[in-house]
């Protein structure tokens, strides 16, 4: 059993001493968890583990990012200089994309290095309770501190999962009993009189609003002070990892006044519309806050955008805050950076909104990396590399920076093979997918970033989309005599990856019409399945 498993701390001593310790209060006064985390050894008699070279890992997480939302990624309306610095300093991978492209089974992939059908959701559903390999634990395991900050959105709520420490921020999710984030124990000890849900839209609202409380109340700058401190007070003989998993951009789009002013509203960049989405206009009148397709207009879709990109602005100004902490420590020169999304968001491109779709606003993500000096590699620093990845890469790629062995189960492969030159084997194409849960539909797509082709089980449709040359995905190639045999080539690579699931998929070498919703295949861990 790894040492660090065998603290016994109450979360009630963790909350006192960490969350609710008085501003201003000394390391000594307010032991943190780092603190506590880095006595285990000589409490157990071990040695302490060292860095040798294996570096930090801050692995920061952005929920419903749409990967066109960086300045380094070619976005000229947006303001992202702190996550650009990241970019420039390392890498920018632009074929990234969330295969199933919801909360849940996104974070699935990053737990397990899996592809959708191999951890089990191909739809959004509950979490597994535990698999029987997992980012967290490995890294345990493999003599890190691991830590845990903000939105980590799985059940039993409270469950560590590998993790030393957890202090959670759910936007007000209560799935277990009883529960209350961390957050949401610290506003209430901070302003006992106000309410966290002031600005009164939801969290899966298309509206806008500004944060009508102080600015350091909202959980943005939450968790980005609890990173702050975790940096700040890390004395640990042990390499770190420490994810920092903001809440939004998700909504509520709410971020404070003053980044809403920093975007015109005439210059947000005009939802896509494919010449195929009219299917997707319709929508109640007046619109259901929630909705998940409908023709608002482009001046409501612009209002969105506007205060969605306020919330990224505000997310990289505390990402600047949490860097600058880094280098004070001078432990940023030791520490691999990496920064992705879940997913991203439609933002009303299609006439569509929220995600699970395969459409790039849904499916493709930030992903950025930044490696320490000490690794080498300097030449490919600022460069944007176009290779398909995935979240499934996340753990291997942190396996390989800790010096671990990959095991073979993954699917997922390390990431710094690409930034290492080694491009030769990596994957051709990424497949996605998702059971949707706003209507009865299951589509399965395969993209190489060059083109992308979408099944959809219940009827039969194909879409064929020539991203780089209409990166919209406005026209449907599907139909068109001269891509003909551009069609059949993806369509044979989607029966070859359907194959493995048999007839239900693939029958008699042909795609099945399929009608019955699958939210999960049959890998996913039984024994959770309904837990
Ligand atoms: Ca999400």
């Amino acid at each position: 059993m790894n040492r660090c498993r065998q603290l016994k701390l109450t979360r009630r001593a963790f909350l006192k001493s960490t969350l609710l310790a008085p501003a201003g209060g000394s390391l000594k006064r307010s032991l943190g968890m780092v603190t506590l985390t880095s006595a285990i050894p000589k409490a157990f008699g071990l040695e302490a583990a060292t860095h040798q070279n294996r570096p930090n890992i801050l692995y920061l997480m952005t929920d419903q990012h749409r990967g066109d939302c960086l300045g380094c990624a070619g976005n000229p309306v947006i303001k992202t200089p702190y996550l650009d610095s990241i970019a420039k300093e390392g890498v920018v991978f632009s074929g990234a994309y969330s295969s199933t492209p919801s909360c849940t089974p996104a974070r699935s992939a990053i737990l397990t290095g899996l592809s959708p059908w191999h951890h089990g959701m191909i739809g959004y559903g509950r979490i597994a309770g535990e698999y029987p390999f997992e980012l967290p634990g490995a890294l345990q395991d493999a003599g890190y501190c691991v830590a845990g900050i903000g939105k980590m959105h799985w059940y039993p709520q409270r469950r560590l999962r590998g993790y030393h420490r957890i202090l959670l921020d759910e936007s007000g999710r209560v799935q277990s009993p009883g529960f209350v984030s961390d957050y949401r124990l610290w506003f209430k000890e901070q302003t006992p009189d106000l309410d966290p849900d002031a600005t009164g839209i939801g969290w899966n609202d298309y509206r806008a609003k500004a944060y009508t409380l102080p600015e350091r109340l909202h959980p943005t700058a939450w968790t980005a002070d609890r990173a702050v401190d975790f940096i700040e007070k890390y004395e640990g003989s042990e390499p770190f990892m420490l994810k920092v998993s903001f809440a939004r951009p998700h909504s509520p789009y709410d971020p404070p006044q003053r980044f809403i002013d920093m975007y015109d509203e005439d210059d947000m960049p005009a939802p896509v519309v494919g010449d195929w989405a009219a299917q997707y206009t319709p929508h109640d009148d007046p619109p259901k806050p929630s909705l998940w397709q409908g023709d608002l207009g482009f001046r409501k879709a612009r209002e969105s955008r506007r205060a969605y990109y306020g919330s990224i602005t505000f997310i990289d100004e505390q990402i600047g805050r949490i860097l600058a902490a880094l280098k004070k420590s001078g432990m940023d020169e030791n520490t691999l950076i990496i920064m992705f999304s879940d997913h991203g968001d439609m933002l009303g491109d299609h006439h569509l909104w929220r995600k699970t779709y395969a459409y790039e606003g849904s499916a493709k993500i930030p992903m950025l990396l930044r490696w320490p000096g000490s690794m080498g590699m300097d030449h490919q620093r600022g460069k944007t590399l176009p290779q398909p990845v995935e979240l499934r890469d996340v753990l291997p790629t942190f396996l390989d920076a800790a010096g671990v062995p990959i095991p073979n189960h993954l699917d997922g492969k390390s990431m710094l093979e690409l930034i290492r030159g080694n491009t030769k084997n990596w994957r051709p194409f990424i497949d996605l997918e998702h059971s949707m849960c706003y209507n009865k539909e299951h589509w399965n797509a395969l993209t190489d970033g060059e083109f992308k082709y979408i099944y959809y089980a219940y009827d039969g449709r194909e879409e064929l989309f020539d991203l780089a040359g209409d990166p919209g995905e406005l026209h449907n190639l599907a139909a068109e005599p001269a891509h003909k045999n551009t069609l059949l080539k993806w369509r044979r690579r989607m029966v070859e990856h359907l194959s493995e699931r048999g007839e239900p998929f693939v029958t008699d070498g042909k795609l099945t019409i399929r009608k019955e919703r699958m939210l999960y295949s049959p890998h996913f861990p039984k024994e959770t399945a309904n837990s």
